[in-house]
């Protein structure tokens, strides 16, 4: 298995992110602490430079796993289950460029909290509708680029929708597209699952990248998860991807990335 940690391209207000000020300084200690990659948390592809974050990333030795897109729901309201059809199209469209930028590095693009919630007013079965179409033309234009997308299950304080892995397994089934993954949350699932070993196990033909964050959503081994045993579960199942940190930045941004690695280590990650 390999590790890596969350590094946003610019600050954000999401909060579960170790690093998210100077982007070539964090990409230089993420590599300096060992970690084989950076997940990318990026809001719009468009404000990037794109060169120069593919450089640092090469001249750091890293890959990137995956695109954490969560922000353009945060801070900009995109999302696939808005009521209104313009919304889905800008988010539509936002996914699309991250594709295009997952590209460069052969990353999943991460479909978390880009879902959107699902509105008092609004129908659930037409906004889950609404967003496997939306989820259709992601993925259909992601396949010129050979990029597979992940859906991640988040807990029901920050949606309301697809919160369990079953859950994400019954909503890929429907899309019916061959390049969808599922993301595992540990953060998520401890909130959601009845027991985050056996959810994996069930899950095993379907998980394509793991997030990793205490019960508290610090760094492993500062809550009460059991890594160890979910490491373990892991590499029961066959899993070879990555598990990548997305932790609060607690006590501070360099201790939560040390810590992570050290931990992950230990534990024979
Ligand atoms: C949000 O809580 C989260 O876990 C992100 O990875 C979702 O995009
Ligand atoms: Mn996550």
């Amino acid at each position: 298995m390999k590790k890596s940690i969350v590094v946003s391209t610019q600050p954000t207000k999401f909060s579960a992110l170790a690093f998210k000020e100077d982007f070539e300084e964090s990409i230089k200690k993420v590599a300096d602490l060992g970690f084989d990659g950076a997940e990318l948390a990026v809001r719009n592809p468009k404000d990037l430079k794109v060169d120069d974050v593919i450089n640092i990333i090469k001249e750091n030795n890293l890959e990137v796993p995956a695109i954490g897109t969560g922000q353009a729901y945060g801070e900009e309201g995109l999302s696939f289950s808005d009521p209104d059809e313009t919304i889905r199209k800008m988010a539509v469209e936002r996914i699309n460029d991250q594709i295009v930028f997952a590209s460069h590095f052969n990353a999943q693009v991460i479909i978390g909290l880009i879902r959107g919630i699902i509105k008092e007013s609004v129908n659930k079965t037409e906004a889950e509708e609404w967003t496997i179409d939306c989820l259709r033309k992601c993925t259909e234009f992601a396949k010129e680029y050979n990029i597979g997308l992940t859906l991640e299950p988040v807990n029901r304080y920050e949606g309301n929708f697809i919160n369990t892995l079953n859950e994400g397994i019954e909503f890929i089934k429907r899309v019916e597209v061959s390049n969808l993954g599922l993301l595992a949350d540990t953060f998520h699932m401890n909130i959601e699952e009845v027991s985050i070993y056996d959810s994996i196990i069930q899950a095993k033909d379907y998980i394509t990248h793991v997030h990793f964050a205490d019960s508290n959503r610090w760094a492993p081994g500062c809550g009460h998860l059991d890594f160890a045993k979910i490491i373990q579960t892991l590499k029961k199942i066959g899993y070879q991807g990555y598990v990548s940190a997305e932790i609060l930045p607690f006590p501070d941004p360099d201790s939560c990335a040390r810590l992570t690695a050290e931990t992950l280590d230990k534990i024979g990650c």
